[in-house]
């Protein structure tokens, strides 16, 4: 597997006429992957809003004027409530995501019962909780946590930009840790910040370059959320917003410099085309969030993901793949 990519051979996938980078993405695809078959992924916010990051994309920032109130971590029973709804949805993976900067040592053996029971109703699970210790990483691997999902969102030169409460360097700190700990990693970021091609060649790079590539690779697409400064900026300059076709290259680059990887189509589908959707799963993408919500954003829903895969004659992905298309190259757990 190769982890040697230069920036030039990134730039230059970029380049290809878009006919060609699909064609190669859509190979490496069904080399690796049953390419008709797509991972169907839950989520749920556990802890919403009043964060202390300033992430500039963000609803549950403090900085944020978006109307989203804050709440207390939700009760275990409430998440296993909500955790067996997904499974009777046919989800195979159940995302949970808390607005912090790093859990509390006191937050953690809620955390831990959480996973358990999500663990044992047959779901894979995976957290997003913010920066992690070794010591927190520890404790999620023992409760049988399966993914990580922290995202390193732009481009080493644009994330000062996005973000100004936290480095780059400390969110690598974090999937180390993850990775140490024996956790599956899920690692993606956000296009349509107003970046430029050569910001979204340095967010692929700073991944395909990772002493291992993330088991799951989520590229979501900026929701515009009013009052966010990112949200804002975007309904000024209406220009900034990600053209679709490049929105499908990035997806086709990911797919080609990380083969192994599940490429998730994430946040901002529910406002693109059925047609840019389908040219995302040509160029490689596997997974999707599927339900009416994401974290505090909509998403596209269950009837109208029915209706695409209908029309597409995608099915969801049976329960074993994930694993094995990774095995091998990643620390499964078994
Ligand atoms: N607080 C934790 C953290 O930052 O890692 C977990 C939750 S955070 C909301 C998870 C990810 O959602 C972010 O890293 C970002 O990539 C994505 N995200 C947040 N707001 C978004 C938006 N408005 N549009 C697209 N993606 C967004
Ligand atoms: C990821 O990369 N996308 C998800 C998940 N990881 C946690 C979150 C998307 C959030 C979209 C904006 C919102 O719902 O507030
Ligand atoms: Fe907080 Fe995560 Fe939102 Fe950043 S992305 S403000 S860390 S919840």
């Amino acid at each position: 597997m190769r982890r040697d990519w230069t920036r030039e051979e990134i730039a230059e996938l970029f380049d290809l006429p878009l006919t060609e980078l699909l064609f190669r993405a859509a190979e490496v695809h069904r080399a690796n992957h049953p390419a008709d078959q797509v991972q169907l992924c839950t989520l749920l916010s556990i802890k919403t809003g009043g964060c202390p990051e300033d992430c500039g994309y963000c609803s549950q920032s403090v900085k944020a004027d978006s109307g989203v109130a804050a709440t207390k971590l939700m009760d275990v029973r409430e998440v296993l409530q909500s955790a067996a709804r997904a499974k009777d949805a046919g989800s195979q993976r159940f995302c949970m995501g808390a607005a912090w900067r790093n859990p509390k040592d006191r937050d953690m053996p809620a955390i831990v019962e959480i996973v358990k029971g999500v663990r044992a109703m047959g779901l894979e699970t995976c957290m997003t909780l913010g920066m992690l210790t070794p010591g927190q990483a520890e404790m999620l691997a023992e409760a049988g946590l399966d993914y990580y999902n922290h995202n390193i969102d732009t481009s080493p030169e644009r994330y000062g930009d996005v973000i100004t409460t936290r480095t780059l360097e400390d969110r690598l700190d974090t999937l180390e840790n993850v990775r140490s700990a024996g956790i599956n990693v899920c690692s993606g970021g956000i296009v349509g910040m107003g970046e430029t091609r050569a910001d979204r060649v340095g967010f692929i790079h700073t991944l395909a370059t990772l002493p291992r590539h993330p088991e799951s690779v989520p590229i979501n697409a900026l929701v515009p959320i009013k009052g966010t400064v990112l949200g804002d900026m975007l309904a000024d300059t209406p220009m900034a917003k990600i053209d679709d076709i490049e929105f499908v290259r990035t997806v086709a680059v990911a797919r080609i410099t990380m083969p192994l990887s599940m490429v998730r189509l994430s946040a901002g589908r529910e406002s693109m085309s059925e047609s840019t959707q389908a040219l995302c799963f040509l160029a490689g993408a596997n997974s999707i969030f599927t339900g009416d919500k994401l974290l505090t954003a909509g998403n596209a829903g269950d009837d109208a993901d029915a209706a695409l895969f209908a029309k597409l004659g995608l099915k969801a992905l049976s329960g074993e793949e994930p694993m094995r298309a990774c095995a091998g190259e990643a620390l499964v757990r078994a």
